[in-house]
């Protein structure tokens, strides 16, 4: 289990590189979707070190700047043997801010700070096997500066309800392998058609009460019950919700649970509706989170005004987003997502942008081919969104 050991500061990152963890190997040469073959392994591996801290505002400041990277070669020296494999890498996000909470309308570490997570969606799960897995998210964390990494599991669609034992065993080891690098995760059920999540509330109880059983004592998971509930009514989204937070909750009490909104988790908007019926009857659990969904192309100032109205009433978090339009295809309007990545800077709302894979559509963060490989680090292997959000993540100021 990945408990975070306290607050870590930032210099202290490099002073235990090549750390011993147990690793699990996922994604590494499985051909389908629902075959993991996860191999454990409890040799050493070289830990690299961070290149600068995790979520912003989580982090103590540092007085110094980190002055060396550890050579890949560094032994441990300090690090109890036994306990490593329990702890969160020093200086990774979940080392520094351990166990999350929503206090008010923002998410908080464990020291009580307000934070801001940024990081990535995988694409769909079955879609891209290989795109997730040691290599890429070893990337996502040193070279990115990435907090968490969403794990899309879809429903339907070649999904979960194909193989929930296989699927489960999968989703299972990326949980570790996250949790390995001292990343958060989001276990992503991944409705989407049809979009009733009650149509999946048997599959869901059931994954859930699997993935919460497996990681109750982790400081690194969050659950997002519902990706994009569509054609159904607020009060359909909480009759389920009310079914499968308490599978959760019997596991891991403590955790915090995202909440898919009315019209592809639009707050409404998609529906004509808005954040009202919500703030009106919310769901009925502490530490939940509702989600909001935009796709920079297609949704403009309009909704982020409605966005900067609710962030003042409701915990959001943008668990998903694209650079182009609702399709995850087409042109990027980078101008668009600077505008709504500024606002969700200001208002500390998390975010993941849609996807890593290495597709043809434009939302893929990889150039085709990368997945085959094992090199995920530098501006090479991405694309225009995966050099954009890269840029994002690293600085969080707008910068690319
Ligand atoms: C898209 C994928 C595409 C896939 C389609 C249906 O990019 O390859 O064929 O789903 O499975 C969402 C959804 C997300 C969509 C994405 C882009 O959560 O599953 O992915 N999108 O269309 N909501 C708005 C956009």
């Amino acid at each position: 289990m990945y408990r975070a050991r306290g607050r870590i500061r930032r210099w202290q990152i490099g002073a235990v590189a090549g750390v011993a963890v147990l690793t699990v190997g996922v994604g590494l040469g499985v051909a389908s979707a629902g075959e993991p073959t996860p191999t454990v392994s409890s040799s050493p591996r070289q830990d690299t070190t961070l290149p600068s801290a995790p979520a912003e505002g989580g982090a103590a400041e540092p007085t110094t700047a980190p002055t060396t990277v550890a050579p890949a070669t560094a032994a441990p020296t300090t690090a109890p043997p036994a306990e490593e494999p329990e702890e969160a890498p020093n200086g990774t996000p979940v080392a520094v801010n351990g166990r999350l909470e929503v206090c008010g309308v923002h998410l908080c570490n464990a020291a009580g700070k307000q934070i801001q997570l940024r990081g990535m969606s995988s694409h769909g799960i079955q879609f891209f096997p290989n795109c997730v897995n040691r290599d890429s998210l070893g990337a996502l964390r040193n070279d990115w500066n990435a907090d968490f990494i969403r794990l899309s599991m879809y429903a339907q669609e070649g999904g979960l309800e194909t193989d929930p034992a296989g699927f489960t065993a999968k989703i299972n080891g990326l949980v570790e392998t996250a949790g390995a690098l001292g990343l958060y995760v989001i276990v992503d059920f991944h409705v989407l058609t049809p979009g009733d999540p009650n149509a999946n509330t048997a599959l869901a109880k059931r994954f859930f009460a699997d993935v919460s059983a497996a990681h109750a004592d982790k400081d690194n998971v969050i659950y997002e019950i519902a990706n994009e509930p569509n054609g159904v009514s607020w009060d359909g989204i909480l009759n389920y919700a009310n079914q499968v937070i308490p599978v959760i909750r019997k596991n891991s009490p403590d955790s915090v649970v995202l909440v898919g909104t009315r019209g592809f988790s639009s707050l409404g908007l998609t529906d004509g509706s808005d954040e009202t019926e919500i703030v009106d009857d919310p769901v009925g659990f502490a530490n939940i989170m509702y989600t909001f969904h935009f796709y920079a192309a297609s949704h403009g100032a309009d909704r982020r005004a409605v966005v900067a109205r609710a962030a003042t009433k409701l915990p959001l978090f943008v668990s998903e987003f694209g650079t182009q339009t609702f399709t995850g295809d087409g042109g990027n309007d980078f101008t668009s997502t600077d505008a709504w990545l500024d606002l969700l800077k200001a208002n500390k709302i998390g975010y993941a942008m849609w996807s890593v894979s290495d597709g043809r559509e434009t939302n893929s963060a990889f150039r085709q081919g990368t997945c085959a490989g094992t090199d995920y680090e530098g501006d090479g292997v991405l694309t225009d969104s995966g050099r954009y959000i890269r840029s994002r993540i690293l600085t969080g100021i707008g910068a690319r």
